[in-house]
């Protein structure tokens, strides 16, 4: 039996704004808390770890982020990031970033 004390328990996603690259690894998704594309099933986390927001996405249901955003990361906390997750044919997955840069300005 789960008790609520287990899951308050459970460790959160293991991100760290400053290092997450390409060779993070799978992010395992702990409590999906928004519906980013609407279609009834929630399938997204936001963590603030430290000063940044990590916005991680599951978009094909299986509990491991498909994409993540990175707001307010860097020195001056004024740098974003997108990652996408992929995991090739021989099995090694990887995180691609697909945009990134610094906000405002
Ligand atoms: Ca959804
Ligand atoms: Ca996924």
């Amino acid at each position: 039996m789960i008790s609520t004390v287990d899951l308050s328990e459970m460790p959160g996603p293991e991100i760290d704004p400053d290092t997450f690259g390409a060779d993070s690894g799978a992010v395992r998704l702990t409590d999906v808390a928004f519906d980013i594309d609407g279609d009834g099933v929630l399938d997204t986390q936001t963590l603030e770890v430290d000063d940044a927001l990590v916005v991680a996405t599951d978009t094909d249901g299986d509990g491991s982020a498909d994409h993540i955003v990175i707001v307010g990361s860097g020195v001056d906390g004024g740098e974003y990031s997108a990652w996408e997750f992929h995991r090739d044919a021989d099995g090694r997955e990887r995180w691609e970033c697909t945009d990134g840069g610094t906000l405002g300005g």
